[in-house]
């Protein structure tokens, strides 16, 4: 005889797989039992996919990368307790930024809550307002299960989850829900029969006509394509013959259009103080430029709902739209061919390459300085050598820049260098991720990084879930990269622990590794306060052994401390995943 409760458990998880539901992330416990035995089953019979974590902080978080590569909503179950409250970073990570996923909480029932039962506490809006949907389901009595009840709740959870509702029409974001389920004993059975699949994915499509703002060619506009901004960013810049500042996570950095440094260029009268419209594509957080931009009088800002809960609006003024539309026919200057635009796009996007190309100079002459005199060749001078001797300069000076030690600069080139479209490039928070935005030039790579909230929490366990996901889907996927600072990798090294039997992901965690947390040393205070306190309580100081944490969770592990290093160890083969460590002075 199968328990209500696995009863119950096999029609939840049966009707979220129809409903098209793919992966189930969970961690081992006692009132969560029979969701996860059903769920094994459910493997077995290849309809679902399932992840084991010890930890739900580290479950909560691949759920979510999950969920960020495959555009579904993820399943994640756990027990009882303190074990739900740890998906709490990833449930508020997830709301900020947009990521469907479906949190299944065991829950004792009612009649043991508010006792001071062991492991029990209140649930059921435990998330508040980080989860759109939230339902407490009666624990299963005996006698045969509702299963068109159970269909009809699973496929309302998938739903809210993707942004829509019963009917299917999208009214607002994607996001997190939570489903928190009472079991009583018996938890569980071992008897277990799967009920037949009836795969019917629940769709939710945006309205067919999303209302969209026209917009026309003028004023002088300049397009901003924050985190997740996607392409339609990069075509609205196109097609209002607008500039594109696009962040490195944007999935718009690439196109005509595309200004490089455009920090320098926003601070600048002659760019950014002539700037009239804003359209706003994505979240943008990376710069301050972007911000103070937006909030200046004088400034109209068209902000194009983008996912995630809030729409980003700094000076509390913008027009928030679904969509725009380019009205090219009610401008003045008639198309966007005209001179004025191309000279107005044209300015931004030389100037900003010109900057850019002066500090890649500047730094390499800034080295070559340090490596001493007549390391670039031109101290004896070139007059008078023979072609062989030329040669054999050339060849030394190669060598001699492949031994030098990585900067932050030489890491970020290194890492775009080598990353595809068909490869994953996951950026941590902190220092990295700005440097890259800062240098790298237009190239359709898949970026992702945890920018709902900006969390230094999870960026393994995120990473590992879009890499496995995307080598399960795609058979083309190449490797998914991650690049982190040092104490974003010692915040989340849990989720290197990969129990037996789970996929090792195709995943290369790069860590500059500065010793502590560098960005803190670029605040304003750090130029008066206290050097000790700077360093004791914001660098926060560490030697931890990384070498050793690799061969603890049976990693490989390589350091790469010069360049010729680092690339060679970006492009080599691993037998699943690898930590990359990259030394960076202070
Ligand atoms: C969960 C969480 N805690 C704290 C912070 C604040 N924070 C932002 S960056 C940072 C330091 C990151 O150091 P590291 O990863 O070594 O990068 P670095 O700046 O040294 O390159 C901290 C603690 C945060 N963003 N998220
Ligand atoms: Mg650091």
């Amino acid at each position: 005889m199968t328990s209500p409760s696995t009863e119950y458990a096999l029609s939840l998880l049966a009707s979220l797989a129809d409903a098209g539901v793919r992966d189930v992330v969970l961690s081992p416990g006692s009132r969560s039992q029979a969701l996860a035995l059903a769920a094994a089953e459910f493997e077995i019979a290849g309809r679902l996919s399932v992840h084991v974590r010890i930890d739900e902080r580290s479950g909560g978080f691949l759920a979510l990368g999950l969920a960020a590569e495959t555009g579904v909503p993820s399943v994640v179950i756990t027990t009882s307790g303190t074990a739900v409250a740890n998906l709490h970073p990833a449930v508020l990570e997830a709301h900020h930024s947009g990521v469907p996923m479906i949190v299944v909480s065991a829950d004792r029932p009612s009649e043991m809550r508010g006792i001071g039962s062991n492991q029990t506490t209140v649930q059921p809006g435990l998330f508040a307002s980080a989860v759109g949907w939230v339902r407490d389901v009666e624990a299963p009595r005996s006698g045969p299960v509702d299963h068109e009840a159970v269909r009809t709740l699973a496929r309302e959870a998938v739903a809210e989850a993707l942004g829509g509702d019963s009917h299917g029409a999208l009214g607002r974001s994607r996001g997190p829900v939570q489903l928190n389920v009472a079991f009583r004993e018996p938890l569980s059975s071992g008897e277990q029969s799967l009920p037949a699949a009836h795969p019917a994915p629940v769709e939710v499509a945006p309205p067919v006509a999303p209302s969209a703002l026209e917009v026309d060619v003028d004023p002088a506009t300049l397009v901003v394509a924050g985190h997740a901004a996607g392409p339609e960013a990069e075509a609205a810049a196109r097609a209002l013959g607008a500039p594109l500042v696009a962040e490195v996570s944007s999935g718009a950095r690439f196109g005509p259009h595309l200004v490089s440094s455009y920090r320098a260029l926003l601070d600048d009268a002659d760019f950014g103080g002539r700037v009239r419209r804003v359209v706003v594509f994505g979240h943008p957080t990376l710069s301050r430029q972007i911000p103070s931009l937006l909030t200046r009088d004088g400034v109209e800002v068209v902000v194009v709902r983008a996912a995630g809960a809030e729409a980003y609006d700094p000076g509390r003024s913008a027009r928030v739209v679904e969509a725009v539309e380019v009205d090219r026919a009610s401008s003045g200057v008639g198309s966007t061919d005209d001179a004025a635009h191309r000279t107005w796009v044209g300015r931004w996007v030389h100037t900003g390459r010109r900057l850019l190309e002066a500090e890649a100079e500047a730094e390499a002459e800034s080295e070559d300085a340090a490596d001493g005199p007549g390391a670039d060749g031109t101290a004896e001078g070139s007059a008078g050598r023979t072609e062989a001797a030329e040669q054999a300069e050339f060849l030394r000076r190669e060598v001699q820049l492949l031994r030098r030690p990585v900067t932050r600069r030489a890491l970020a080139e290194a890492l775009w260098r080598v990353s595809w479209p068909h490869d994953r490039l996951v950026l941590g928070a902190s220092r990295l991720i700005r440097e890259l935005d800062q240098i790298v030039p237009g190239k359709k790579i898949p970026v992702h990084a945890n920018r709902g909230l900006a969390g230094i929490d999870g960026t393994i366990a995120t990473a590992t879930g879009i890499a496995l996901a995307s080598q399960r889907d795609d058979p083309a996927a190449g490797t998914t990269r991650v690049l982190v600072g040092d104490l974003t990798l010692l915040h989340d090294v849990g989720s290197m622990l990969l129990g037996l039997g789970e996929t090792r992901p195709r995943l290369q965690v790069v860590v500059g590794n500065d010793g502590g947390g560098t960005i803190f040393d670029g605040l304003e205070v750090a130029a008066t306060a206290s050097p000790e306190a700077m360093t004791r309580v914001q660098f926060t100081p560490h030697e931890v052994d990384l070498s050793a944490l690799a061969v603890a969770y049976g990693w490989q592990y390589v350091e790469a401390a010069t360049r010729a290093e680092l690339d060679q160890a970006l492009v080599a083969r691993y037998d699943g995943p690898v930590l990359i460590e990259v030394p960076l002075s202070r």
